[in-house]
C-alpha cells in the first residue's frame, strides 16, 4: 500500500489549498493537527523542527522528507500525479500566465499575511496598528492587478487551475468575503466557482464551515 502523505494544517489556513489539490487528485494523506485552533504559541510547538520559518502548511512526503512552500508543493504534486488537471503543462498556452499568477500569489501576495497577521513582528507596538492598516491596503492593491488580469468563468479563463483554488481559499481571507465580492468581482467569482467542483467542495466544507 502507498504511504501517505502528511500534512500540517489548521483548519482555513493556507494548507486547505494542499489539502484541495491531494483530494482532486486522489492521493492518500493523513491531516497534522498544526494546533492553529489553540494559540500561536501551539502553531509555533507543532512547527517546530518541521518548518524553519514555523509556518503551516508542510508537507510530509511518503519517503519521510519535509516540504514546504505551496507553490513548491503545487508543482511537485502535479508531478507525482502525472495530469495537467490543476497545472497547465511546459506546452499549454496558459502556462506562462499561471506561472507568472502562481508566483505572484506566492511571492506577492501572500507574505502580506505575515506581515499583516501579527504586525509586532516586525514593527513596534505603538506603530502596530496602523502598520496592519497599511499592509492591508496594499494587500487590496495587489488583489485590483490580479482583477484586471482575471478572465472567467475561471482566472486563467475557461482552464480552470490550482490559481482558482488559492482563489478559493484566500478570497475568505482579510479583506474578507464581502470585499471581494464588491471589489474583484472576477476573483470571486473564480473562487466560487472552483469551491463546487467535486473533490474541493468537501475540503472547503471541513476548512470553512
Ligand atoms: N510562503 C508560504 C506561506 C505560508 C504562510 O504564510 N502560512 C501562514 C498560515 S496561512 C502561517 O503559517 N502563518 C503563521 C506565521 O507566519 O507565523 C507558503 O506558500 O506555504
Amino acid at each position: 500500500m502507498t504511504k501517505p502523505f502528511g500534512l500540517y494544517q489548521n483548519p482555513g489556513w493556507g494548507s486547505a489549498i494542499i489539502e484541495a489539490q491531494l483530494a482532486v487528485y486522489g492521493l492518500p494523506y493523513d491531516l497534522i493537527d498544526a494546533g492553529g485552533s489553540v494559540s500561536e504559541a501551539a502553531v509555533q510547538e507543532a512547527m517546530r523542527g518541521v518548518n524553519p520559518l514555523l509556518q503551516v502548511p508542510a508537507l510530509i512526503l511518503p519517503n519521510g522528507a519535509v516540504m514546504t512552500e505551496t507553490a513548491a508543493m503545487t508543482l511537485y504534486l502535479a508531478d507525482i500525479a502525472g495530469t495537467d488537471t490543476l497545472v497547465p503543462g511546459p506546452g499549454a498556452p496558459e502556462r506562462a500566465a499561471f506561472l507568472r499568477w502562481l508566483i505572484f500569489l506566492v511571492a506577492a501576495v501572500y507574505p502580506s499575511f505575515a506581515y499583516g497577521d501579527v504586525p509586532t513582528r516586525f514593527v513596534p507596538p505603538e506603530g502596530a496598528e496602523a502598520f496592519q492598516a497599511r499592509v492591508i491596503e496594499h494587500r487590496k492593491a495587489m488583489w485590483r492587478v490580479m482583477e484586471a488580469e482575471a478572465s472567467g468563468p475561471y482566472f486563467l479563463g475557461v482552464r480552470f487551475s490550482v490559481i482558482d483554488i488559492y482563489l478559493a481559499v484566500m478570497t475568505r481571507w482579510r479583506p474578507g468575503e464581502a470585499w471581494f465580492q464588491t471589489e474583484t468581482p472576477k476573483l470571486w467569482a473564480a473562487g466560487a466557482t472552483a469551491a463546487l467542483r467535486p473533490g474541493i467542495a468537501p475540503v472547503m466544507a471541513r476548512n470553512f464551515s
